[in-house]
């Protein structure tokens, strides 16, 4: 490179990558051909719309790109084309989200989402989000003792404050999400209302959307359930457990879910659509698109699956190995690739920004986090989240977990004082 600045720092960050262990669960390492894609001269190519209907000339080879992208997303996670429509030009996971509400929920709407500190993403209404301060969230979380959903409750909720939404799919819940529970309790609570819209022809319920930005990989490698049965609309970041660039899609029923804006039928896919470009975006990065196609191939060989189910199995080793050294997991253990651990243990331990602090000094990057009925705050919560994604991708194996384990206890250990 002629810039030697940015070379530098380019070349310092690859070595710091390579010198640490990362167990953010919302991390992980990309091929080479995904690099490549991400580096390739489409970045120079304004493509605003859809392919066929593009604002400026030249897009022979850009149309050709997103489609194959489309097509390999309906693939990938076993979609009809004639059922479902995917979106993927959303530059990530919270544009994407603030897509589907500006395309399906009046502005002012209720959308049911869990609170920050019990896992749910900023974007599922939190009030420093534009969701929240645009939309009403309906807040709710896991059960106070069991630290999981509970369905009847959701259900008592949805029905008290019928949501024109309801949001499925965390940032922090390590538990496997009943979707067919979540389709129920859609079913139950009211006629869906998007901008002017009647009833659809699926009469009275709210719209169910998935974020399954965390756990989407493991769909696809079969390794946990899928909530394209049950569900209206599934977003996804492509870089956690699905191992692309950074960058987002979203899937939406084409059948199903015809309504109506100022008389006239159109569906959810139409109106995200709409809502992605030009309600939201201008020009798509079509170099990103590119390295989404090459990793959504990725993810449909028998490698996938095989690393699919692996990140599962090393987060409940490390999960076991952690409860067996002392270490309060939330829920018990975990269903996916993520753990959350209380390191505060009612001011026994330490706080989660201590925690994330020392297990740096050591080179293992983690992230502090809120955990359910958290007494602490965001900036300084009680715990950190934990995930085995980024790490499976660099070939580690239940053995190497048990080792990870006694690491971490050993470093947060070394805080001194008794353990526990
Ligand atoms: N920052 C992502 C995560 O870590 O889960 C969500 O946006």
């Amino acid at each position: 490179m002629k810039d030697k600045q940015i070379e530098k720092l380019i070349k310092a960050e690859e070595a710091r990558q390579k010198k640490t262990i990362s167990l953010i669960a919302s991390e992980n390492y990309v091929s080479d051909d995904v690099l490549k894609a991400l580096g390739s001269k489409f970045t120079n190519k304004y493509s605003e719309g859809y392919p066929g209907k593009r604002y400026y000339k030249g897009q022979t080879y850009t149309d050709q790109v997103e489609e194959l992208c489309r097509e390999r997303a309906l693939k990938l996670f076993k979609l009809s084309p004639e059922k479902w429509a995917v979106n993927v030009q959303p530059l990530s996971g919270s544009p994407a989200n603030l897509a589907v509400y500006v395309a399906l929920v009046p502005a002012g709407g209720k959308v049911m989402g869990m609170s920050l500190d019990h896992g749910g993403h900023l974007t599922h209404g939190h009030k420093v989000s534009a969701t929240g301060k645009y939309w009403m969230q309906v807040p709710y979380g896991v059960n106070k003792n069991t630290e999981v959903l509970d369905y009847d409750e959701l259900k008592k909720l949805a029905i008290a404050e019928k949501p024109a939404m309801i949001i499925a799919g965390y940032t922090a819940y390590p538990r496997i999400v009943d979707f067919k529970k979540f389709r129920e309790i859609a079913n139950a609570c009211g006629p869906i209302r998007t901008d002017g819209a009647s009833p659809t022809s699926n009469g009275a319920r709210a719209i169910l959307m998935v974020d399954m930005s965390h756990f989407a990989g493991l769909v696809a490698g079969g390794a946990y359930p899928s909530p394209f049965e049950y569900a209206d609309v599934v977003t996804t970041t492509v870089h956690k457990t699905l191992r692309g660039p950074r960058s987002a899609l979203i899937f939406s029923r084409k059948d199903k879910t015809k309504t109506s804006v100022k008389g006239n039928e159109i569906s959810f896919s139409e109106l995200i659509d709409k809502a992605v470009f030009p309600g939201l975006q201008g020009g798509p990065h079509m170099n990103q698109i590119a390295a989404v196609a090459v990793a959504l191939k990725e993810a449909s060989t028998p490698a996938f699956k095989k690393y699919a189910k692996q990140v599962i199995k090393n987060a409940k080793v490390l999960s076991d190995e952690l409860k067996k050294l002392g270490w309060k997991i939330i829920s018990g253990g975990t269903d996916s690739h993520l753990i959350l651990m209380d390191t505060f243990m009612n001011g026994k331990g330490m706080s989660g920004a201590e925690a994330s602090d020392k297990l740096e000094k050591e080179g293992i990057i983690v992230n502090k986090n809120t955990i359910p009925n958290e007494t602490r705050s965001p900036v300084d919560p009680s715990g950190i989240r934990l995930g085995t994604a980024g790490e499976t991708t660099r070939g580690a194996k239940e053995k190497d977990m048990i080792k990870l384990a006694k690491r971490i206890d050993g470093v947060l250990f070394r805080k001194g004082g008794d353990k526990f």
